[in-house]
Parts: structure tokens; C-alpha cells; sequence
């Protein structure tokens, strides 16, 4: 009884993801009086929120701090990529440039010109950058803490906003020491800087615990990854998933991530298809389900670093061939996605084993009765897990072989 319970905990927890407690009892509820037809309006209304749903993160700080570098690092380029943010020796930013996560359109990094400068004091920048717009702020300083760096943090608090306090260029910090010939022990170091930025933000009347120490050059190295995982946690629950789903690939464990949350989204959308597999109209069904299979299939391949584009832009970071990377991928899935890709990947389908967990406990009488209303619903079901499950197990082995990881 107790693990039972404790089990449905636990699903009912994964499954908040998309939807609330209240959605799903409310979909339980309308399919009992409406049947499919009255669920399908919900789950169509999700889905097209979660690709609505705009994430927009800006960066700002002091000018040279490493704005511009940090947002093409997370969104996994090279300061020479195509498309990346304009860095410079110089003062590089001179207006907030979005820019968009370059396969997923809804979340934007927004930098910000460097705050302080003849162009950009810091009274002016305050009134010029509209903070408002923003989800939250992460503020990126180098070197020794600033009083610019005080007054950002005290002006994103004075509007209710999230910040999240960075020290950039860790590397250069240690690259110095080294080259000073100075004997260096990291642990201490980096609680010496930590302390430091800890101490002047409570000057300023900030009491934060975290401060997070980076490289952008270095994502495996000090808090890239605490950083991340920070914002992942406290974002809202739609806003969490895009979140998770822009990040580059750079462990199993991130990869692990975006197939958990994928594998929500199949279950929405086997169920539009389901519906669609009720109308007694020969091949409509059909035709429907191929659109639903490769806009899935394709969605997959870019949350998973599976495009072209991912792929090239992995391959210049690590500098290896995209062929190299292509040759480890063992799914017919990277190319085109057509018809008959989708008809090949059908006749794979042996048996379906769906686990209740997979679903909110309390929403299974609902995915029971649909496998009723037509094959559609378990096709789909079946074909996308089967993809998915390729195409994790592809990007991890991309993800190792570029990184050289055993
Ligand atoms: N070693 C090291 N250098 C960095 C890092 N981040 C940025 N830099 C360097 O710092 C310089 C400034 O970086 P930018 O990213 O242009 O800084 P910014 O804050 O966008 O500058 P403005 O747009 O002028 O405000 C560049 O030469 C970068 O290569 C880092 O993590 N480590
Ligand atoms: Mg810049």
C-alpha cells in the first residue's frame, strides 16, 4: 500500500511536469463525460503552449566582463560561430541583442551592452534597459566585484526579479597565479573569490548564498554546471522543461534530462492522433499520423543535438570531422525524415508494453480507453518511443565520442 502510494507520488510528481494536479483531473473528468473529442482540446491547448512559451534570459554586467562569450557558451557555439554574439577587444554591445537558441526559437539570451561605460552609465542603463521584460537576470563580473556590479543586483531586486550572480574568467584568474609562479591550492582559491563577491554583495545590502565561479572556455570545471542546474531548479515547471531542452549536450546525465521530458510530450501526442484514428474517413488517419511522426521525430533530433547544425557546430568546438561524429550514429533517423522513413521505422513495432508509471496513476483509465478508439494511438505511441530511445542512445554516443569520454 505504502509503495503503491508512494509510487503514484512519484508519477504524479514526473507527470507535473505539463500537466497540473487540477488539468488531470480535469481531463480524467472530461473524458468520462466526452469521451476523446472533449480531452483532445486540452492536450492540443498544452502542446501549443509549450512551444509558445518564451524563456528570456538576460546577461548583463560591467563591459569586457564576458556577457557576449557566457551566452554563446550556453547556447553551445564558439565566440567565431556563425551567429554567435560579437565579441571584442573593445566595447563589442551597444543595444540588448536577443538571441535565439539556435534550434529551439522560444528561448532567448538576451545581452546586454556593458553597464558603466561613456556609452552606458550606470544611472542612464538602468532607465535604458527595460529589465522588465525579462524572466530573470544573470549578472556576469570579472576580475574584482564592482560597484556596478552592486547597483545591477540592487535594481533587479528593487523589481522583484531573480538574479543570479557570476564571476567570469576563472581560467584567466588561475592562468595568472600560474604564470606569478604563485603555488596554487584551487579549493582555497575559489572559496577566496567566493567569499569575496559574497562579502561586497552584502555590503550592498544583498544577502545571497549562491555565486556562481565559471570559465565559458570550461563547462566541465568550477559551477558552469551548479549554475545551470540552479536556474533549471527554480524556474517554473513549463519554463524548466524549454530550459533543459536548450542546453547543449555535454554529459548522459543532461541527455537523460531532455529524453524524460520528450517522453511526456508522446504520450500528448499519440493521444491527438488516437481522435484522429476514431473518424471513419479511410487514409485521413494515416496521412495524419506521418505529420505528427516527423514533426515529433525532427523536434527530437534538435532538442537532442542531432540536427546538422548541432552537429557542425560539436564538431568545430572539438574539432573533429562532423563525418567522424555522423559515423557513430547508428539510427536511419538523422537524414531526411519521410514517409517511407516512418513506414520502415513501423514495421519495427513487435510488442507494446506501456508501464502505468509512465503515466499519472490516475489518468490511466483515460490512455486505457483510447487504445479502444483506434491502432493510431498505439502507433504512434510505439514509433516515437522506439525513435527516442534511438536517438538518446545516438546522442549520448556522439556526445562521448566528441568529448572523448569512455
Ligand atoms: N579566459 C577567459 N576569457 C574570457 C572568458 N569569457 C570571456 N573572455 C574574454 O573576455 C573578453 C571580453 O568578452 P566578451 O564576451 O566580449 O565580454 P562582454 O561582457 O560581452 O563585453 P561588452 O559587450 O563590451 O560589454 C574577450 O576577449 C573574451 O574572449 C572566460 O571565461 N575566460
Ligand atoms: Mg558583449
Amino acid at each position: 500500500m505504502g509503495s503503491t502510494s508512494s509510487r503514484q507520488q512519484v508519477a504524479e510528481a514526473e507527470n507535473a511536469t505539463f500537466f497540473t494536479k487540477e488539468e488531470l483531473n480535469k481531463l480524467k473528468a472530461d473524458f468520462e463525460t466526452g469521451g476523446v473529442e472533449k480531452v483532445t482540446s486540452l492536450i492540443e491547448r498544452k502542446l501549443s503552449e509549450l512551444d509558445k512559451t518564451e524563456l528570456n534570459i538576460a546577461v548583463t554586467g560591467e563591459t569586457g566582463a564576458g556577457k557576449s562569450t557566457f551566452i554563446n557558451a550556453m547556447r553551445g557555439l564558439q565566440n567565431s560561430d556563425d551567429g554567435a554574439a560579437r565579441v571584442d577587444t573593445k566595447e563589442a554591445t551597444m543595444e540588448p541583442a536577443g538571441f535565439p537558441h539556435p534550434s529551439l526559437s522560444n528561448v532567448y539570451y538576451w545581452d546586454l551592452p556593458g553597464i558603466g561605460t561613456t556609452n552606458f552609465p550606470a544611472d542612464k542603463y538602468l532607465k535604458q534597459m527595460k529589465f522588465k521584460k525579462y524572466n530573470f537576470f544573470i549578472i556576469i563580473s570579472s576580475c574584482r566585484f564592482r560597484e556596478n556590479d552592486a547597483k545591477l543586483a540592487k535594481e533587479i531586486k528593487r523589481l522583484g526579479k531573480k538574479f543570479y550572480f557570476v564571476r567570469s574568467k576563472i581560467d584567466a584568474d588561475f592562468d595568472s597565479m600560474r604564470k606569478a609562479g604563485k603555488e596554487i591550492n584551487v579549493k582555497k582559491e575559489l572559496e577566496y573569490i567566493r567569499n569575496d563577491c559574497l562579502v561586497n554583495l552584502r555590503k550592498a545590502g544583498i544577502l545571497t548564498e549562491s555565486v556562481f565561479l565559471i570559465s565559458s572556455f570550461e563547462h566541465e570545471k568550477y559551477d558552469f554546471k551548479g549554475l545551470n542546474k540552479a536556474l533549471e531548479d527554480e524556474m517554473p515547471i513549463i519554463m524548466k522543461s524549454i530550459f533543459v531542452l536548450a542546453y547543449p549536450n555535454r554529459s548522459v546525465e543532461i541527455i537523460q534530462k531532455k529524453k524524460n521530458i520528450l517522453q511526456k510530450r508522446i504520450w500528448m501526442l499519440a493521444t491527438l492522433s488516437g481522435s484522429v484514428g476514431a473518424v471513419p474517413v479511410p487514409g485521413l488517419s494515416f496521412a495524419c499520423d506521418i505529420v505528427i511522426l516527423i514533426g515529433a521525430i525532427i523536434h527530437f533530433r534538435k532538442c537532442l543535438c542531432l540536427d546538422e547544425a548541432s552537429l557542425q557546430r560539436l564538431a568545430n568546438i572539438t574539432n573533429k570531422p562532423v563525418e567522424e561524429l555522423k559515423a557513430v550514429v547508428k539510427t536511419p533517423l538523422l537524414g531526411e525524415i519521410n514517409k517511407d522513413t516512418i513506414v520502415r521505422l513501423g514495421w519495427r513495432i513487435t510488442v507494446v508494453v506501456i508501464s502505468a508509471v509512465e503515466f499519472a496513476l490516475n489518468f490511466v483509465p483515460v490512455i486505457g480507453s483510447i487504445f479502444g478508439a483506434g491502432s493510431s494511438f498505439l502507433m504512434i505511441y510505439t514509433i516515437l518511443n522506439d525513435a527516442l530511445k534511438d536517438l538518446t542512445e545516438d546522442a549520448e554516443r556522439v556526445m562521448k565520442f566528441a568529448f572523448g569520454i569512455s
